[in-house]
């Protein structure tokens, strides 16, 4: 473990000085059985405190009332939770039955078949679509009924390629009624990658669109996955939604979606999914070139998803809540699709871009639509920054209630701004640390007592249940305060995913071994002297742009495809709109003689191709040998201090093979940096 520490020696500090900071909102009506109404089952629990200690210290007791409470089950658990760490086995809400889809439909459509649960805010901005519970709830029995009769079954795993759109919702609840799998797929991804997540889920059944529509691009989605579905044999059936007016070719194993489901009954007979049944699988970036397929299950996953999404947002019956992320990603999953929807309330699927037509969309978008609780990330936030003041202060924000943050670290610039200019200052800004992995936010400012501090730049917190701790190189437990280690969750939480689809090897390796007995996060964190949580980066070779993760190994991949690589290196580098961004070392086969310019945009088309768009790298350095330790180990710091222009920090250099190497990667470096500023002046 030492390699950690030698990567968590540079802790952010709190921001000195200057700068804004906020309270968190007073409860609604004061006390805390009126905040949280099962509070009454722990007489001791006074206030926020009170109930988070009973959280951690009586998680079952905790976790059972609510689980009961929150939750409509077909049959009742018997047992709130079992773990056994060591082999990764983790399970809740035992011997327990229900349905996802009814949770987050027909309950709500018996108290209010008519409240809206889904505002669809399209591409084109002024056209939004607003579909109630009963409506949402037809949709996805006509299509549960027609994936039945196509011959999905329960335990099949069902890959969706599709824009935010409400079909796209009632595919993932139509696969949760019928016990299907879902594995939702960005749609920004290329038909390569989709290709290896088919494969990877061994998916019969794709539900996608003819077209997509983004920043008033159509997207060939339909094209897309035709190319993947040839290699993938295990492929039956594809369904295809109308989402233009376009038609587009379709081939033996396509279905038009819209024309089988009005053959449908509005009814469909949910099933009894045991509480450990698998819900979806989400692929995510590890450090090695294979995308992993993280499985969350049923009950656990629903009830932490809707009970972090009630309370870090405060969100209220009646309001708004506007997540703006893609439903591909696991933001999407969990705060716009299952947390709002279980607690039967009203949420924004954003279909756009965040400066389409212009810079001013998000801030229309809250004016026209009233949104409550605006959730989106920093990469977005920075970009928009940059656009000025105007194009908020033209519209009406006063809506506004809570600003959310989330994806990666959001720096104080864009911090403040978010709170002073967007919230006018009167919103607390949250910024929330979590996972693919975790299900749903484990760190963020809120809950806490009402008119508690809010710090900029700090995730701050833990959610009920969550008992977070920072590990030395050494994989001790730091107990004090003005620390930093690696982030470690150290007991288990209904939220958490149970395995990696396929490989429980690498679930075990990933986050249970390296720290025996706590869930490794792949952080590293800083905890302030008053106890507080500040996220400072991932510890592995994971890199995150514009808040997507991706592994530089995965890139490695692609650019080592091209005909002219012998060998590459990836590395993150900062970037000022989209957090990081990727600088590629290559050294080139002998007989190549592409100039620079070609060769960039070649490496770039080739990573947009086969990954996706925004995994185009940065710089392209070309370097006649790549600095490797004896043993023939890239040495990947040596490649980041360079890039971060630490060059006089190199830090131990004994086992560099080749130190000329070095010093030609630096003089290199500081060419092609010059070479950038003549072009963009
Ligand atoms: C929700 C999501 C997870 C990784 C995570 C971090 C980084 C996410 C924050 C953050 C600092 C935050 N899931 N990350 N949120 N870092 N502050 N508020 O993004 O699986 O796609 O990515 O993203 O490194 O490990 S994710």
């Amino acid at each position: 473990m030492a390699w950690l520490l030698a990567r968590i020696c540079f802790p952010k500090k709190v921001p000195r000085g200057k700068f804004s900071s906020c309270q968190t909102r007073a409860w609604s009506r004061g006390t805390v059985t009126a905040y949280m109404p099962e509070a009454t089952a722990f007489p001791g629990s006074r206030d926020h405190q009170g109930l988070y200690q009973v959280s951690v210290e009586q998680t079952d007791a905790f976790w059972g009332v609510l689980g009961r409470s929150r939750l409509t089950w077909i049959n009742p658990f018997h047992t709130v939770s079992y773990s056994d760490l060591q082999q990764g086995h983790v399970s809740w809400f035992l011997g327990g039955q229900l349905n996802v889809a009814v949770n987050c439909l027909d309950r709500h459509v018996h108290k209010a078949p008519e409240k809206v649960a889904l505002v669809w805010e399209k591409d084109e901005p002024g056209q939004e679509d607003r579909i109630t519970y009963r409506e949402l709830l037809e949709m996805t029995c006509r299509l549960g009924n027609t994936m039945r009769r196509q011959g999905v079954k329960k335990g099949d795993r069902v890959t969706i390629y599709m824009p935010s759109c409400p079909m796209a919702v009632a595919s993932m609840l139509a696969c949760a009624r019928i016990g299907a799998i879902h594995t939702v797929v960005f749609a920004g991804f290329s038909s390569a990658a989709l290709a290896d997540r088919i494969q990877d889920a061994q998916s019969e059944t794709v539900i996608t669109v003819n077209q997509g529509l983004r920043g008033g691009k159509v997207v060939p989605l339909k094209e897309t996955v035709d190319q993947a579905v040839k290699l993938c044999p295990t492929v039956k059936r594809v369904f295809v939604s109308k989402r233009t007016d376009e038609k587009v070719p379709l081939s033996d194993l396509d279905i038009p979606l819209e024309e089988e489901m009005m053959k449908e009954d509005v009814a469909c007979e949910p099933v009894a999914m045991e509480s450990e049944d698998f819900l979806f699988l989400l692929y995510t970036s590890g450090s090695t070139g294979k995308p992993k397929g993280l499985v969350h299950s049923q009950a656990g996953y629903l009830l932490y998803a809707a009970l972090t999404h009630k309370y870090v947002f405060d969100y209220h019956d009646g309001d708004v809540f506007g997540c703006v992320a893609d439903i591909g990603w696991i933001t999407g999953h969990s705060y716009v699709v299952y947390g709002p929807l279980c607690n039967g309330g009203t949420t924004i699927l954003f279909e756009s871009t965040p400066v389409y037509p212009n810079p001013g969309r998000y801030w229309e978008t809250v004016e026209r639509l009233k949104i409550n609780q605006l959730y989106a990330a920093p990469t977005a936030i920075r970009l928009l920054l940059r656009y000025g003041d105007d194009w908020v202060k033209k519209y009406d924000r006063s809506s506004l209630k809570v600003l959310g943050s989330v994806g990666e670290p959001i720096n104080t610039e864009a911090w403040e701004w978010y709170f002073n200019v967007v919230g006018d200052g009167r919103c607390p800004v949250i910024d929330t640390w979590w996972q693919t992995e975790t299900g749903g936010i484990c760190i963020a400012p809120r809950p806490s007592n009402p008119g508690e501090e809010i710090l900029p730049s700090m995730a701050m917190r833990p959610f009920f249940g969550i008992r977070p701790s920072l590990l030395d190189g050494k994989g001790a437990v730091l107990t004090q305060n003005d620390v930093s280690g690696a982030l470690c969750i150290s007991q288990i939480w209904p939220g958490m995913a149970r395995t990696i689809y396929n490989d429980h090897q690498r679930f075990l390796e990933t986050y249970l071994t390296p720290y025996p007995g706590h869930f490794f996060t792949g952080d590293g964190a800083y905890r302030t002297s008053k106890g507080y949580y500040q996220l400072t980066g991932r510890l592995d070779d994971v890199i995150n742009i514009s808040g997507h993760r991706l592994g530089t190994a995965e890139i490695e991949e692609v650019v080592n495809k091209h005909g002219a690589v012998a060998e590459s290196a990836v590395i993150g580098c900062p970037h000022e709109i989209k957090g990081e961004g990727a600088y590629v070392f290559i050294v080139l086969k002998k007989c190549s003689n592409l100039s620079q310019e070609s060769l960039t945009s070649e490496l770039q088309g080739l990573v947009s191709n086969e990954i996706a768009k925004y995994a185009a790298p940065e710089y392209i350095q070309v370097a006649r040998r790549l600095p490797k330790t004896r043993s023939g180990k890239i040495m990947r710091r040596v490649l980041k201090k360079i890039i971060e222009n630490k060059a006089d920090e190199l830090g131990d250099l004994t086992t560099l093979d080749d130190h000329e190497a070095v010093k030609e990667i630096i003089e290199g470096h500081k060419q092609l940096l010059q070479k950038k500023q003549v072009q963009q002046a």
